[in-house]
């Protein structure tokens, strides 16, 4: 083994170590947002029919919302949420609700 021979059987001298950090991909919050006008039972319908709850979930959700302004109703891949909010708000619209619903980055 010479001088310049680090002993790992290259020519290089200098060895650089690579950690590659597996990347999780990001999740989404949907949030469900309070206003004056959408019915009390429909929100809860809305989160037993999109987001597989039961009634006494959803009612919980619900009155979070009421009284807070919003709240998480669940944490998803960007498409599944994506899908989620489009359906809550078509849902609504097509009720003519004013029941308003986003994500937003976890
Ligand atoms: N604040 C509404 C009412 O009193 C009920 C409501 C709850 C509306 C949750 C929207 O996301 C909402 N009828």
């Amino acid at each position: 083994m010479s001088a310049d021979d680090n002993g790992n059987g290259s020519d290089a001298s200098i060895l650089t170590k690579t950690r590659t950090r597996t990347q999780r991909p990001p999740m989404y919050k949907v949030l469900l947002l309070n206003d004056d006008y959408t019915p009390m039972e429909f929100v809860v319908h809305i989160l037993e029919r999109f987001f597989g709850l039961n009634h006494a979930q959803a009612f919980e959700i619900m009155l979070t919302v009421h009284k807070k302004g919003l709240a998480v109703v669940g944490v998803f891949s960007f498409e599944v949420a994506e899908t989620k909010v489009a359906q809550v708000m078509d849902f609504a619209r097509r009720h003519q609700h004013p029941l308003q619903c986003t994500m937003e980055k976890e």
